[in-house]
């Protein structure tokens, strides 16, 4: 009885924890970008997105003229990481 109510809270334990992994919709895109000249440009995109909410990654490529981005859609849409891109003052393909 004891061996079977232990497996029980442990299932339990790992649905919980499948259901906060599901709640979230992690994704990694790359956004090509024009106008990035220099590693300042890098670091003005990079802040721009890092100051996201759900935005949990950012890795710019000065030379490839795109950035990584891994961010949580529930909160931040790719449309709007576009759009803080372009703000900053560049130009998200
Ligand atoms: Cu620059």
């Amino acid at each position: 009885m004891d061996g079977h109510l232990a497996e029980g809270s442990a299932t339990d334990k790992n649905r919980g924890r499948h259901l906060v992994k599901e709640a979230r919709n992690l994704q990694e895109v790359t956004i090509a970008v024009k106008g990035m000249k220099c590693g300042g440009c890098a670091k003005n995109v990079e802040n721009a997105l890092k100051a996201l909410p759900g935005v949990s990654s950012v890795a710019v490529d000065l030379k490839g003229a795109k950035v990584k981005v891994e961010l949580d859609t529930s909160k931040t849409t790719v449309e709007q990481a576009k759009q803080k891109i372009k703000e900053a003052g560049y130009k998200p393909e």
